[in-house]
């Protein structure tokens, strides 16, 4: 009887500490409880009202990851102007962009390392690590940092963009002389201006019509050719 009643005045309790779980992101999820599958997951960046759904991969190399752009199937347009990537966009389940600001108010916390995974039409699967991966304040031009490249056979395109401002085709921040956003239909930390554009146009595949505006990691496939897919993600360093 008296544990019942224990049980019974406890109970606000319990269910509080259920609804006050609100991990930033999904290497929380996956400490609460690393069963848990790949997926959908809400995860909360910047607080409490700052609640928005991810993609987490549970699977690739221990888990933990925390997807903040992904391109699958070409549904979702990425060029988009700089609210839109500060803000975020796109869909969880499929295609998007997780947002600048909550990026780097995850990875401004603690120290991230990044993976980039990438598929061709051929079902050639390759990746490249990086184990220092950070985006700086708005106020920096939400400057990327990466470093310490490992070679899971896609080559380094990232270190070339390493301590790059990002731009978009109405805030152009890169050292180039146009508007990279602008000349290959994306919006990256460009450089004068790319050897990755993982927002650029989806197109299938093999196709040099239009040079480098696809989705492009050229040390693995070149220039002229847009991958099928193609996954950005970051965990903390343990
Ligand atoms: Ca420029």
């Amino acid at each position: 009887m008296k544990l019942v009643l224990v049980l019974l005045l406890m109970a606000p309790v319990l269910i509080s500490c259920i609804e006050l779980f609100q991990p930033v992101e999904c290497s929380d999820i996956h400490s609460r409880d690393n069963s848990s599958p790949s997926g959908v997951y809400t995860i909360y960046p910047i607080g409490s009202t700052s609640a928005v759904q991810v993609y987490c991969d549970m699977e690739s190399a221990g888990g933990r990851w925390t997807v903040f752009q992904r391109r699958v199937d070409g549904t979702v347009n990425f060029y988009r102007p700089w609210n839109q990537y500060k803000m975020g966009f796109g869909n969880a389940a499929g295609e998007y962009w997780l947002g600048l600001e909550n990026i780097h108010q995850l990875t401004r916390l603690r120290n991230y390392e990044l993976q980039v995974d990438m598929e061709d039409f051929e079902g050639n699967k390759v990746f490249a690590r990086y184990s220092l991966f950070r985006v700086e304040a708005e106020s920096d031009g939400y400057t990327l940092n990466v470093s310490g490249f490992t070679n899971g056979g896609a080559g380094d395109a990232l270190s070339f963009h390493n301590g790059m401002k990002f731009t978009t085709f109405d805030k152009d921040q890169d050292p180039w002389s146009g508007n990279c956003a602008k000349t290959y239909l994306g919006a990256f930390w460009y450089n004068t201006c790319h050897y990755a554009n993982p927002n650029g146009v989806y197109r299938w595949g093999a196709d040099g019509t239009l040079f480098a505006v696809g989705v492009d990691w050229h040390q693995w496939k070149g220039h002229d050719y847009s991958l099928k897919t193609i996954s950005m993600m970051i965990r903390p360093v343990q």
